[in-house]
């Protein structure tokens, strides 16, 4: 798929989102927004993975440290027949379901349970090392936060994805500038993230608008180069893209539209779809 359909699509997911958020009365919208962009060019374009090869040993892997935004992962997953839309939109986060508010391994396509942050870049640098070990020639991608970039734990994956040359690694930093309470800034200052990875030795990418598919794909095949360094690309990216009245606004972290937001974001979405 080309950029412009790639983004086409990832607005044709954001009314997936809504509508899953609006009926469940939970879910974490801005995160979703910021990175279903990212997401949609991984699954239909950039990586190694369909639900006819999960279980293959040489498929790429995908990690959502991030687990917070699942209802964005969800939906690109199936609309890649991963699972049924219908299933998913119906029963997300009700009792029983397994469509839980944070990704669960017992669906096709979940790599790791994520939720608690600065666990999935760990995780990560594990699989690449065992692809390394292995002789594999999969690709392991993982998408982190930028508030998540507080917990201790993601610094040492970095560190240890460099000591390890694990140029099979991919991670992606959502870099919205938002976390859960307010700005990356007043509740942990992260500073130049990019000068701070190319300082720890990874091969840095900065994307300027991590919204946009025509970079990230320009991002994405760069990163395909195998020189002995893991990559990053931080994503310049918009908290609540898409939906005017939730950009770049801490609130919509984990805030459920009222109908008439859920009618104006939804009218707003379909007029971006060409
Ligand atoms: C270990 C841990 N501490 C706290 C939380 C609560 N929490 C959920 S989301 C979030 C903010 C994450 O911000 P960021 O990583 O920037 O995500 P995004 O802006 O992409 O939604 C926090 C603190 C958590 N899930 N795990
Ligand atoms: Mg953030």
């Amino acid at each position: 798929m080309n950029a412009k359909q790639l983004k086409n699509k990832a607005n044709v997911l954001r009314g997936d989102v809504l509508d899953v958020i609006y009926k469940a009365n939970t879910g974490h919208i801005g995160g979703d927004y910021s990175v279903i962009d990212i997401l949609t060019c991984l699954y239909n374009e950039v990586m190694n993975i369909s639900p006819e090869t999960v279980n293959d040993p040489d498929r790429d892997r995908f990690i959502m440290s991030k687990g917070h935004s699942v209802e964005a992962l969800y939906a690109v997953l199936a609309d890649r027949g991963f699972f049924s839309m219908e299933e998913y939109k119906n029963t997300f986060s009700k009792l029983g379901s397994k469509f839980i508010g944070h990704p669960n391994n017992e669906l096709p396509g979940i790599e790791m349970n994520t939720g608690s942050l600065g666990h999935g870049l760990p995780v990560g640098v594990g699989m690449a090392l065992a692809g390394k070990l292995d002789n594999r020639d999969y690709r392991v991608y993982v998408v982190t936060g930028d508030g998540e970039l507080a917990e201790g734990s993601l610094w040492e994956a970095f560190q240890s994805a460099v000591h390890y040359k694990l140029d099979n690694l991919i991670a992606i930093i959502d870099r919205n500038g938002l976390q859960i309470s307010g700005t990356t800034e007043e509740v942990m200052a992260s500073g130049d993230m990019a000068e701070k990875l190319k300082t720890f030795g990874w091969d840095v990418v900065d994307v300027k608008n991590g919204n946009d598919t025509a970079e990230l794909l320009e991002a994405f095949e760069h990163c395909k180069k195998k020189e002995g360094k893991p990559h990053v690309i931080v994503a310049h990216t918009t908290k609540g893209s898409g939906v005017s009245f939730m950009e770049n606004k801490a609130a919509w972290h984990h805030h459920v539209p009222t109908e008439e937001q859920y009618l104006k974001a939804k009218e707003e979405l379909k007029g971006q779809v060409q």
